[in-house]
């Protein structure tokens, strides 16, 4: 594979933290290969984006050692990158499109394809306009009177904006289509009486090893950034219960709002779930993973997610020693009620935190049913020994007397479909 080489221009103010290992971790994921890198701390300027000062300074690095590609960190107008190339005679691109470009990469499933076609045309609008307006003015040199060429480019510019927007709605009714077969899906499994247990987290914290793990799933693994764009449910063992665990996209801070919106609905998948596990990487420095632990609080609050049970699963313990492991727990423990380390590549403590899981799951309470003998009645007696604790099975004469712990919502299922004094609470 071909990898254009690049320099990494991060500019941040002097209270920002140095985000330069994880841009180029986004740049290494994208396929670029990166060979300099310039840490620019000072506040944004309007023309470039930094300083001009700077500006000169990298073009001296640029024009020795000749990188392909510019990233820049983080956004920049349309403008400051046009700009940025004529002075660096570089292609410039910055942190957003290059998370685009990962997305683009990853995308599998029909749904992840559109949500990232739709991203890219809403970001790629502005620079669209300033790309034919530029074009324009270059043009304004045939005979015809100049007022009358401008109008004519602005049709032009305006229809191409038109096609643009028309295209957006129509990805966005195809994914309307989309959420709905899967918002059907999901009815089907609450009906069955299933919960559903969420793995969240940032990028590459281990969410789907953790996943593979636990239910044995085919999920892809790859120690790089945004493996997971879509979400992967499977079925997890935990004893009398019915529960599925889902695996989803992982979480960057500062994520361009292009995504944000069009994943919004995978996004909003977790707040669905009936007890979130967020997965930690515990080997980045506490620095680095307080600061991950916040953007995924932050990407919780943006989709509107609380008063689920929240359950921190400190992953990678293996590649850190206990003092460390100690430390962390320490720092987290303010913030996080119940935290679990794990290694969910090593399968180490893994049974605890299932343990973990199983005692946020809705409470169950002990039910009498009374049914007569004949196949509906077997059928449901095994559907009850998977959703809950059967305790008593008496067979007596023409009835079979049944004591289960159940959880609510199927206890609630039973009320309506058994005939009355059937089924009753017992405690
Ligand atoms: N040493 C160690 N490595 C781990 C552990 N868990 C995951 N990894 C590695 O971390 C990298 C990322 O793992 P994934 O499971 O793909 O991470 P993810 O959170 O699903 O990442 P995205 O889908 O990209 O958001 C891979 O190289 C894994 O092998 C662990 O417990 N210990
Ligand atoms: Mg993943």
């Amino acid at each position: 594979m071909y990898n254009p080489t690049a320099l990494l221009v991060q500019r941040r103010k002097y209270d920002e933290p140095d985000l330069l290992d994880e841009f180029e971790a986004i740049a290494k994921t994208a396929g670029y290969s990166v060979i300099g890198a310039f840490d620019v701390v000072s506040p944004p300027s309007a023309r470039f984006g930094i300083g001009s000062g700077k500006v000169e300074e990298i073009a001296t690095w640029i024009e020795i050692n000749q990188p392909e590609f510019v990233l820049f960190t983080p956004m920049l107008s349309s403008s400051q990158i046009y700009r940025l190339m004529e002075a660096w005679d570089t292609e410039v691109r910055d942190r957003n499109q290059i998370i685009l470009e990962i997305f683009d990469r990853h995308a599998q499933t029909q749904q992840a394809k559109l949500q990232i076609e739709q991203a890219r045309l809403s970001y790629e609008l502005p620079f669209e306009r300033h790309q034919i307006r530029k074009r324009l003015q270059k043009e304004h040199t045939g005979d015809r009177p100049v007022a009358e060429q401008i109008g004519a480019g602005e049709d032009l510019l305006n229809m191409r904006i038109k096609e643009i927007r028309r295209r957006i709605a129509k990805i966005q009714k195809k994914l309307e289509k989309i959420a709905q077969v899967q918002e059907i899906k999901k009815q089907k499994r609450v009906n069955k009486g299933f919960l559903e247990i969420t793995l969240a987290g940032y990028t590459n914290a281990g969410k789907s090893t953790l996943h593979k793990a636990l239910t044995g799933s085919t999920v892809e693994i790859a120690d790089k950034l945004f493996t997971t764009l879509s979400t992967k449910t499977a079925e997890i063992d935990i004893p009398g219960r019915q529960v599925v665990l889902s695996d989803s996209v992982g979480f960057i801070s500062n994520l361009p709002s292009s995504l944000l919106d069009a994943f919004h609905t995978t996004l909003m998948e977790i707040g669905d779930a009936d007890v979130i596990v967020l997965v930690l990487d515990a080997s980045d420095s506490v620095q680095e993973m307080i600061r991950k632990a916040n953007a995924s609080r932050d990407t919780f609050k943006e989709i509107g997610i609380n008063g689920i049970p929240l359950i921190v699963a400190l992953n990678k313990i293996d590649l850190i020693d206990k003092e460390d492991i100690a430390n962390k727990i320490d720092i987290l423990s303010p913030e996080y009620s119940q935290i679990i380390p794990i290694s969910a590549k090593e399968e180490i403590d893994l049974d605890v935190l299932v343990q973990a899981i199983e005692a946020e799951l809705p409470p169950l309470s002990l039910y009498e049913i009374k049914l007569d003998y004949g196949d509906d009645s077997m059928s449901l007696i095994s559907w009850l020994h998977e959703v809950g604790d059967v305790e008593i099975e008496e067979y007596q004469t023409g009835t079979i007397h049944v004591e289960a712990y159940l959880p609510i919502d199927i206890a609630r299922k039973l009320a309506k479909t058994l005939p009355q004094g059937t089924f009753s609470l017992l405690e």
